[in-house]
């Protein structure tokens, strides 16, 4: 029996809001219905007990019982393996599923995070390392459009890939910057229609609307 507990900031300034990783976990834990509380650390002051759970002194991290885990995709792996709903049972659907998972975090958010950081900061000003970016997730929608025309969900059925997959293409679609990616964007709008992800979304909303009045 497991014994959940996820740990976010105790606040974060506006802009992040709806996009702070601990909403992946969130949407893992309710897509399975995984029973789970969520505590809070220090945005502010990120002490020795932050960094024993995560020692870039980032969230999230999630516990289970004695177990701490940090980076969402690890967390991801574990939920998945505690639920059939989160990740396919059968070694060859655990396998895709798996590889998407890795392909989500290591070749699309890599291109993602820093194109929308370059958004998020005003510093989107044609530079040749803007430049460089916005070509580099050029490259990546590109390869990424023809899978996602071609199948509903990553693996097969609905698994930890897509939470994933979806939410680092969010801060891109933010932007508007799956304009050109029309089974991108088609694959997100059905991966954010899911309950789950309404229910995840609108817990870390509140989570820090909660936050501002306690300040
Ligand atoms: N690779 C980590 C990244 C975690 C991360 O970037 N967390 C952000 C919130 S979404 C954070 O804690 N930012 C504060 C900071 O980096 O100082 C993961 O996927 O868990």
């Amino acid at each position: 029996m497991s014994d959940l507990t996820l740990t976010t900031f105790d606040w974060v300034p506006e802009m992040p809001r709806g996009l702070v990783r601990d909403l992946r976990v969130r949407w893992a834990l309710e897509e399975a219905s995984l029973p789970y509380r969520v505590a809070s650390t220090p945005f502010g002051d990120r002490g020795a007990t932050h960094l024993a759970h995560q020692p870039f002194g980032q969230v999230p991290w999630l516990t289970d019982g004695d177990l701490s885990i940090f980076e969402s995709g690890a967390i991801l792996l574990h939920l998945g393996a505690l639920s059939a709903k989160l990740m396919p049972s059968d070694p060859r659907g655990r396998s895709e599923a798996t590889k998407w998972v890795f392909a989500a975090l290591n070749s699309v958010e890599m291109a993602s995070l820093p194109w929308s950081m370059f958004k998020f900061t005003g510093s989107d000003d044609g530079s040749p390392a803007v430049k460089f970016v916005d070509g580099f997730l050029k490259i990546r929608l590109k390869n990424l459009e023809p899978v996602l025309a071609g199948r509903e969900w990553l693996a097969g059925s609905f698994s930890v890939a897509d939470i994933l997959m979806a939410d680092v293409l969010r801060p891109v679609d933010r932007f508007d910057g799956l304009a050109d990616s029309p089974a991108c964007r088609a694959y997100l709008a059905r991966a954010t229609a899911r309950p789950a992800f309404a229910k995840a979304h609108a817990d870390q909303m509140a989570h820090f609307a909660a936050a501002d009045k306690a300040r």
